[in-house]
């Protein structure tokens, strides 16, 4: 199969693309694989093998059509993970948010559309639906997003699904809690909190740090992203949860002790405006029909996840933005 991935040089495209690439996804072992990404702050080569005889490099945006024209001829399926997805950032200005993630997802599902590419795997968030005080959301939950990030990725689910209602497009969307692990940009908590303990320098842990997260290991996320694309039905949401939920504050001393620091390094700070409570999803539709169920313990995800910062301080020094493929 080939397949175009966005957004791979990130954080969690970069893990799915090195896994289908080192044989982790059943019958996708001859698949090529095209990736599409702006190299944008977020993204680093460095996520990525330099050379790979089944992948092709494009550094280029996906709100670009005539790349896209260019790329996308052969491709018999899309998996859409390109967006800006750090919410502080959306805070602070909103405009590249709505730019890529909306704009750039509908030229996507155009192209999609124009070339007869047979699925399109939108890689979304439980961020959309809001915030839940208790409980959890199902797929049917209307999406009630608060950032200007959330928000932007539910313009894009919208969207992707109006494809698939209005011309039979075959657009499967998933929505994941939060994801944990090696390789991911340091501005988001537990990179940016392991990053600066390791150096001994302090944190900032917003308002009284009772907000809870789900934390999920990317490889998890990626599995149930690859389960979506073989198995998923048109038309259909998924949910992606089953990691473990804490508060910050919880999460705080869990990083404190594995990095061998101490809360005199915790600076407690004005909160996130709009700082969504809580995010819990109801998983059970994945679990049921695709068989999904998660591997990976907090313990030791974030045990090894300590280890690859400690191990790889100049991870995001280095950039190479030639594109391989020559566009
Ligand atoms: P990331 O910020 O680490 O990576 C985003 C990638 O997209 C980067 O490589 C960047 O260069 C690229 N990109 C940005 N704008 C682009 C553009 N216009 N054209 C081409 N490439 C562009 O993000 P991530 O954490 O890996 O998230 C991937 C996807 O998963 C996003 O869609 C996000 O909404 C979703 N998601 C993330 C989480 C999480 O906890 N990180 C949880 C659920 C869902
Ligand atoms: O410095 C910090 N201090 C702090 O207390 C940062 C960066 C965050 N926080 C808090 C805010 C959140 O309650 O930690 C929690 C996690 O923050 P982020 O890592 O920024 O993640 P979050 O806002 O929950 O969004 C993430 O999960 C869903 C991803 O960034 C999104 O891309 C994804 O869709």
């Amino acid at each position: 199969m080939n397949i175009l991935v966005t957004g791979a040089a990130g954080f969690i495209g970069s893990h799915f693309v090195r896994t289908l690439l080192s044989g982790g996804y059943p019958g996708h072992e001859d698949d090529r694989v095209t990736v599409v990404d702006k190299l944008t702050y977020a993204g680093t080569r460095n996520n990525l093998p330099r050379h790979h005889p089944r992948l092709t490099f494009v550094h280029g945006d996906i709100c670009d059509t005539t790349l896209l024209e260019k790329v996308f001829p052969g491709q018999e399926a899309v998996v859409h993970f390109a967006a800006e997805s750090h919410v502080d950032r959306s805070v602070a200005g909103a405009e590249a948010f709505v730019r890529t993630n909306v704009l750039g997802t509908q030229a996507l599902l155009e192209a999609a559309l124009r070339h007869g590419t047979g699925v399109f795997v939108q890689v979304s968030t439980d961020e959309t639906y809001g915030s839940i005080a208790e409980g959890r959301w199902t797929e049917d939950e209307p999406l009630l997003p608060n950032s200007p990030y959330a928000a932007s990725k539910a313009a894009a689910d919208l969207i992707a699904r109006s494809y698939w209602r209005t011309h039979g497009l075959d657009v499967r969307v998933t929505r994941c809690a939060n994801n944990y692990g090696p390789g991911q940009h340091p501005e988001k908590l537990v990179p940016l909190f392991v990053t600066r303990l390791l150096d001994g320098r302090p944190v900032p842990l917003y308002g009284d740090g009772s907000n809870l997260r789900e934390w999920l290991h990317v490889d998890d996320h990626c599995r149930a992203v690859r389960l979506v694309l073989d198995g998923g039905r048109p038309g259909e949401v998924y949910n992606v949860g089953g990691g473990t939920h804490m508060t910050n504050r919880e999460m705080t001393g869990r990083l404190l002790d594995l990095c061998g620091a101490g809360w005199d390094l915790v600076r407690r700070v004005e909160d996130r405006k709009g700082h969504d409570f809580r995010y819990a999803v109801d998983d059970s539709k994945i679990r049921r029909e695709l068989g999904y169920a998660p591997r990976r313990s907090l313990e030791d995800g974030l045990r090894e996840t300590v280890e690859w910062y400690a191990a790889h301080r100049g991870h995001w020094d280095a950039r190479e933005e030639d594109s391989e493929a020559g566009y």
